[in-house]
């Protein structure tokens, strides 16, 4: 069995050891652009060159080493070819603690006190309600249920929206396109954790946040093509939303002259929430090629007419 590596802007060596060790039975190469390559049974991947996948017409997956497949299903591939993506692989974790300091920095106006403490300012705000921050999660797959439970157990009320109707205790849960206002006009927090689909695609723009409650505050950590940068600038401007924080970017890295640099009611952070982790992935990648060498089913195989 052979298996590729194709991992733009990751080291691929310590991937490469790391297959070899868990599966001592393949060979593990490198794609190098322009050399031959051995035809190879699987690739292990992050946003390859179209070049990359018309060099492995015999391909029988693709793993991604991430959660969103975005970069990928635009790629012309066969229509054979399985698109598998990471399934947690310790991202969720992460997701949780991202949002959650998020979350409570805006809600304990934690930036304000720092400010007082600068200035040398001993000074209390009036404690807020958890009742008038409810949390709307977009997005309730695996990183999306996570948060959800997550930011439950800090007593927020916590609302969720996803294509398919779902039950999950504690959270109030919307579903499909008809939902969509009703999830809206409840949420004062909202957590995007969609993935970028044609159908999400601009999903965040004036109309939708315009209908979230009045100083609200946006937490986006699934992908900046989610968002209208513009109507979201302006909604901040004009005071609607009171805040956002931003891990995701229409361009990454983020352009020097880009507006949301210097916002003062914006936090940038480059695209940190959740980080692959290595370790876990490659068990998880490994154990997912021995199950489709067995023949057996796996987890985390894309739908590419959902597009996730
Ligand atoms: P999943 O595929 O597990 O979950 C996606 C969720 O979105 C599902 O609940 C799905 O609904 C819902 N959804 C999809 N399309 C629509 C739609 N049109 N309308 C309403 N709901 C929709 O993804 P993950 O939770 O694993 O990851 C989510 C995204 O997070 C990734 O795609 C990636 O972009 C981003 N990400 C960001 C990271 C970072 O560091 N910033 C790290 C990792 C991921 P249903 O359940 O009904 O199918
Ligand atoms: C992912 C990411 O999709 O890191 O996993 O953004």
């Amino acid at each position: 069995m052979r298996i590729t590596l194709c991992l733009t802007a990751n080291k691929p060596e310590p991937w490469q050891a790391g297959l070899r060790a868990a599966l001592p039975q393949a060979d593990v190469d490198i794609w190098q652009p322009g050399a031959p390559a051995a035809p190879a049974d699987y690739a292990v991947v992050w946003a390859p060159p179209q070049a990359f996948i018309d060099a492995q017409p015999g391909l029988r997956a693709l793993f991604n080493i991430g959660a969103g497949v975005d970069a990928l299903l635009p790629l012309r591939l066969p229509p054979s070819l399985r698109v598998v993506r990471l399934d947690d692989a310790g991202m969720s974790v992460q997701m949780a603690e991202y949002v959650c300091h998020a979350l409570i920095r805006h809600f304990r106006e934690f930036d304000g006190y720092e400010a007082d403490a600068r200035a040398g300012r001993w000074s209390y705000r009036k404690p807020r309600e958890r009742a008038d921050w409810p949390v709307g999660i977009m997005g309730l797959g695996v990183l999306g249920e996570r948060v959800a439970r997550a930011v439950g157990a800090f007593e927020f009320p916590v609302h969720g929206w996803s294509r398919t109707p779902k039950r999950i205790e504690g959270v109030v849960c919307h579903h499909g396109a008809d939902g969509l206002d009703g999830f809206l006009a409840q949420c004062r927090v909202l957590v995007n954790l969609l993935p970028l689909t044609p159908e999400t695609e601009n999903l965040l723009d004036r109309h939708t946040l315009g209908r979230l409650q009045p100083g609200a505050v946006l937490i986006n950590v699934a992908r900046g093509g989610h968002v209208v940068d513009e109507d979201l600038l302006a909604l901040l401007d004009c005071g609607h939303l009171a805040g956002a924080t931003l891990d995701v970017f229409r361009t990454e890295p983020l352009p020097a002259d880009h507006p949301f640099w210097h916002h003062p009611r914006i936090t940038v952070t480059p695209h940190t929430a959740a980080r692959t982790l290595r370790a876990e992935s490659i068990a998880q990648i490994a154990h997912k090629i021995a199950a489709l060498e067995r023949g057996d089913p796996i987890a985390g195989v894309v739908d590419p007419a959902r597009g996730y």
